[in-house]
């Protein structure tokens, strides 16, 4: 057991260490105007109480904003932003700041016109209202979503500048929700039933097909993130949410869920989230996202700006299959690796955080972090998964990213194999 001495010590430890080459703060002066001086926020009051009925972050925190990539966004209604990883911290993405992705843009539901309806292989079709789905047991979990084309503009070359346009498809909330299951025992499942399909209410009426076994075992009917109602973006007022498996799935503005014995072979799971293989092959119902992670900070949008000495790298890893057992980093593109400290809940398929201290003497580095999922996976490397899948595919891309920081602290996306 820590006793508070220990700690004390080997945090002590850690400083001097860390402070070989430069201290970690500056030692106080009599003439630094930042504490001597007055500032405009010493001298007048600043704004009442009911300023903001919905507060806002700080307006110096205006660059952490959702962007996209121009050449992406042929059309903003059927587009995609991404997450500013690199200045989030923890493991619950900020309501304001979850990815979109939409088909036909934002729908503006009004919760008391809309239904969901269940139909198909049920003993009785049944309409539930925002209401009625409230009047069922609701459970409250933290899981990340990710695209399955996150990343996927990476397969042939390093090509995005920056982890909120190489990784920046995921999020991760808290959801508040129905266990499905509960609503399709309501409707009764017929015995020869085996799939779903949940349906959009917005113009795209998103559809795609869910083996039974997976809306029996941890599908929720979700009304609420991170404590309050579904943002508009993210499918208010209701949403499907498929644990672990590809962002296409997670139906948003849910209205109807159709129960069949065999899937519908629809366009989002035949043309499109299907993952093409040399030779012109595709793998179809690559459902699960598999184990990732990624250096957030330092990377392109977050160089090292503080000079050499005690550096803090952060970093996210997550799996579609379970949680982050362990998360390795490297230094040097992949020739010695380091176990990182996973700090945070460690929630099943949700992101986890990990941080990797070190003593930083000025020289370019070939920063790299690799995670291990609880089932045994390994994260590969780019060349590892190119063997396997070729460098036709889009989707499914979850191999080590490269960050190569300059002896200035600037950061670029590199490719090391
Ligand atoms: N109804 C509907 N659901 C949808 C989509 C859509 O366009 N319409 N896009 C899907 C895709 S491709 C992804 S990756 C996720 C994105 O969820 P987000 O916008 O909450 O990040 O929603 C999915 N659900
Ligand atoms: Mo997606």
């Amino acid at each position: 057991m820590a006793s508070p001495d220990k700690t004390a010590l080997s945090r002590r430890a850690l400083l001097s260490g860390a402070a070989g080459s430069a201290a970690l703060a500056t030692v106080a002066r009599a003439d630094d105007p930042a504490i001597t001086g007055m500032q405009e926020w010493n001298q007048y009051l600043g704004d009442g109480v009911d300023a903001a009925p919905y507060g806002v972050p700080s307006e110096f925190e205006a660059d952490v904003v959702r962007r996209d990539v121009p050449w992406l966004t042929a059309d903003p209604v059927s587009s995609v932003n991404f997450t500013p990883l690199h200045k989030l911290e923890g493991i619950i993405t900020p309501n304001g700041l979850c990815f979109e992705r939409h088909h036909a843009g934002v729908a503006l539901i009004d919760p008391a016109e809309h239904r969901l309806m269940i139909n198909g292989l049920v003993d009785r079709p049944l309409v539930f209202t925002m209401e009625d789905i409230k009047r069922f047991p609701r459970e409250n979990k933290v899981y990340f979503l990710e695209c399955a084309a996150n990343t996927g503009m990476e397969w042939r070359g390093a090509q995005l500048n920056g982890c909120q346009f190489t990784h920046g498809m995921v999020h991760c909330v808290m959801y508040t929700g129905v266990p499905l299951r509960y609503l399709l025992e309501e409707a009764g499942v017929k015995t020869n039933a085996k799939w779903i399909m949940p349906e959009g209410a917005d113009a795209s009426a998103m559809t795609r097909s869910i083996p039974l076994e997976k809306a029996l075992d941890d599908c929720l009917v979700a009304f609420a993130m991170n404590g309050e109602a579904l943002r508009p973006e993210q499918g208010y007022p209701l949403r499907i949410v498929v644990p672990g498996w590809e962002g296409n799935m997670w139906v948003k503005w849910l209205r109807r869920i159709e129960v069949g014995d065999e899937p519908w072979h629809h366009r989002e799971e035949t043309s499109k989230y299907t993952d093409l293989l040399e030779g012109g092959k595709a793998r179809r119902f690559t459902w699960e996202m598999d184990v990732k992670s990624v250096i957030t900070s330092p990377s392109p949008q977050a160089p090292i700006t503080h000079g050499k000495g005690h550096t803090v790298i952060s970093g996210l890893a997550w799996s579609g299959r379970g949680t982050i057992d362990r998360v390795d980093v490297s230094l040097d593109g992949g020739r010695n690796w380091q176990t990182a400290r996973i700090d945070g809940p460690s929630h099943d398929k949700a992101l986890h955080r990990f941080y990797h201290e070190f003593d930083w003497d000025g020289s370019p580095l070939l920063l790299q972090s690799r995670a291990v999922d609880s089932e045994g996976w390994v994260q590969p490397t780019k060349d590892a998964l190119r063997a396997v899948r070729g460098t036709e595919s889009i989707y499914h891309n979850n191999s080590i990213q490269t960050w190569h920081v300059r002896d200035g602290g600037e950061v670029e996306n590199v490719e090391v194999g």
